[in-house]
């Protein structure tokens, strides 16, 4: 199964979505499973935030509809710094609509996020036909900005999505069977759809390979005072299978960023090692 191949070896099945095969690449060239989770409020303070730790992550995970400033500049910077220092982003948007609106907030208003992110999740409970859409707005993105790549980022210039599958929080209201229909509809769908947001590791037969993101990580386990719960990376990567770790205020708290990303990296990457090789 899945949890005991390695991201390189996982990277070469020819059944992937080629974003999904690049990301696999990237953790295991890189060897981190890190994902900043960049819970912060203005252009500079977020692109500070990508330079400190970019070199430790494969991925930085941002909220632009928290950001005060949000514009061109903070795109063009978010290009420039994910291309020199090799990491994809994701926008966590949360997508949760019915299909004619999703490809409108996907590609229209202020946020444009399809222009500069390359993953996205969406909630499956508006129905599997949030997939198709989000995947035919990409598709249609990518043709009509063909002439001038540089407005899609850096390379590569492959959109996916993430089914968000789980929740971390206390009393969330996503039911097994919830999480089995995102799983169902992921296998019909594996084209477009890269993985999930959620706890474990959903695969299950042989051929399943989707990549599994986690949020609710800190170096102990706990929570916040609003619902959150935290398992540590050794719980996540070790235990649950699950293929990278989403940590937020671990690192936005910290006084150096660029060591708790370090350290993070590193209890992420031998959580990862243990499993493969045991
Ligand atoms: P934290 O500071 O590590 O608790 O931040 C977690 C981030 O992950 C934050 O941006 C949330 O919006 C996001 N998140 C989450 O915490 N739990 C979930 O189930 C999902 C997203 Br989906």
């Amino acid at each position: 199964s899945s949890s005991s191949k390695t991201y390189g070896e996982r990277s070469e099945d020819p059944d992937l979505t080629p974003l999904a095969q690049y990301l696999l690449r990237l953790i295991h060239l890189k060897q981190t499973n890190l994902c900043v989770s960049a819970d912060v409020h203005t252009t500079l303070e977020l692109l500070q935030l990508a330079e400190d730790v970019g070199d430790y992550i494969c991925v930085l995970k941002t909220h632009a509809d928290i950001i005060d400033d949000f514009g061109d500049k903070t795109i063009r910077g978010l290009n420039e710094v994910s291309r020199r220092k090799k990491f994809l982003i994701f926008e966590d948007r949360k997508f949760g609509d019915i299909g004619s609106t999703l490809q409108h907030q996907y590609t229209r208003g202020p946020l444009a996020i399809v222009k500069w992110a390359s993953i996205v999740n969406a909630a499956l409970f508006p129905g599997p036909a949030v997939i198709p859409a989000l995947a035919d707005a990409a598709r249609r993105a990518i043709l009509a900005h063909n002439t001038s790549m540089a407005e899609l980022g850096p390379p590569p210039y492959f959109r996916a999505l993430l089914l968000l599958a789980q929740m971390s929080s206390a009393g969330n209201l996503f039911t097994p069977e919830y999480t089995q229909q995102c799983l169902h509809h992921a296998r019909q769908n594996k084209n477009f759809v890269m993985g999930f947001i959620a706890q474990q590791s959903l695969n299950k037969e042989a051929d399943d390979n989707f990549i599994t993101m986690t949020p609710g990580v800190q170096l102990s386990a706990g929570g916040d005072s609003m619902g959150q719960q935290y398992n540590t990376p050794q719980k996540v990567i070790g235990e649950q299978c699950s293929d990278i770790i989403i940590v937020g205020r671990g690192i936005l708290a910290a006084r150096d960023r660029r060591r708790a990303a370090h350290e993070y990296r590193k209890q992420g990457w031998l959580a990862y090692q243990e499993r493969v090789r045991s």
